[in-house]
């Protein structure tokens, strides 16, 4: 018997079975209520529109996105994260179509409380769409990024989603001290307790934005966002980060990408176990996975469960993904 594992060293007495196995493994479970899905709107009401490099996500006029969300909500969508794609109003250096009457965000929130009353919805607050320059801010007569303005800026296109009546904004432009003027631009307007700030606390310089700047032709016109966006490598501003936006009022928390900072993940949630905590799966981790199923890397529902699941045990409460349809369909699957 001597060379037998010790008692304490037989553990696959613990897992042998799927529900043993489900038991060894909590707060892993990806439900309806742990997705968000990116909707992108363009200004031409009647297009669908494919996103080469996002092969499955569409653009959409307001005129086809019911048909669209209305098998998705029935499937248990849950929560929308809306991006503005105006390709035919005209850019400029304030980002006036950010927030204008016309532009098709705060055209489309009015009906999607209409279609869907209890679908949650989030707008993302950025002026990179919107600006002749391409960046998340406002760019001075020198050329440089203008935190103040652009903070003062983002707070009146956020206010003006909640106008509008989004239930929750959610800035992802990087800016300084921006969820501090957003709260209290909310509070001045009488939105400050109707309204969710979901801050993109630790938000970094990634490569893995490529497609989504594809599908928002939102790729900055000199320069980068090295600037304004987290270093990748810096752990130690992304808590300064989101400390500084809980400090400011931050509803809610996100760290994104997702899949290579699952360490930044861990550690918000740890320090800030009080806040919900969303992760985004941005363009790049999403094209990387549906490119290699379909070259036969492996399969992609389990590898696209594998990660969803990862970054739960990370301690992410919410995914963002574009994944979000299909992923409802195989939890309806599962559980017939
Ligand atoms: O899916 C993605 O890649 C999301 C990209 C993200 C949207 N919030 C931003 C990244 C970027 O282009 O820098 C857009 C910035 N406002």
């Amino acid at each position: 018997m001597e060379n037998r594992p010790a008692a304490k060293h037989i553990l696959h007495s613990g897992y042998f079975h799927p529900v043993l196995r489900s038991w060894q493994c909590p707060n892993t479970t990806v439900r309806a209520e742990s997705l968000m899905l990116p909707l992108f709107i363009i200004d031409s009401d009647d297009e669908v529109q494919e996103i080469p490099s996002m092969p499955g996500v569409f653009r959409f006029g307001i005129n086809k996105l019911k048909a669209f969300l209305q098998p998705v909500v029935d499937d248990g969508l849950k929560s929308v994260l809306l991006f503005g794609v105006p390709q035919n109003l005209p850019k400029d250096g304030q980002g006036t179509n950010a927030d204008s009457s016309v532009t098709p965000v705060i055209r489309v929130i009015p009906k999607l409380r209409d279609w869907f009353p209890n679908l949650v919805i989030a707008c993302d607050v950025c002026l990179c769409a919107y600006t002749d320059h391409g960046h998340c801010g406002l760019i001075d007569s020198e050329g440089f990024l203008d935190n103040q303005a652009s903070i003062e800026r983002i707070a009146r296109q956020a206010v003006n989603y909640a106008k509008a009546g989004a239930h929750i904004v959610a800035p992802s432009d990087m800016m300084d001290g921006r969820i501090g003027a957003i709260k209290r631009g909310l509070t001045e307007a009488g939105l400050g307790s109707r309204v969710s700030v979901l801050s993109y606390a630790a938000k970094f310089a990634s490569a893995m934005y490529g497609p989504f700047r594809d599908a928002a032709q939102s790729a900055p016109g000199k320069g980068d966002r090295r600037g304004y966006q987290l270093p990748p490598g810096s752990a130690g501003l992304a808590a300064r980060a989101t400390l500084r936006d809980v400090e400011e009022g931050a509803d809610m928390l996100m760290v994104k990408p997702g899949l290579s900072y699952l360490d930044i993940v861990r550690q918000t949630k740890d320090k800030h176990p009080e806040y919900p905590l969303f992760i985004y799966q941005v363009s790049g981790e999403y094209s990387m996975l549906i490119h290699a199923a379909k070259n036969g890397v492996f399969q992609l529902q389990p590898a696209v469960e594998e990660v969803l699941l990862s970054m739960r045990r990370a301690g992410a409460d919410v995914i963002i993904s574009y994944f979000t349809p299909q992923v409802l369909k195989w939890i309806k699957e599962a559980q017939n």
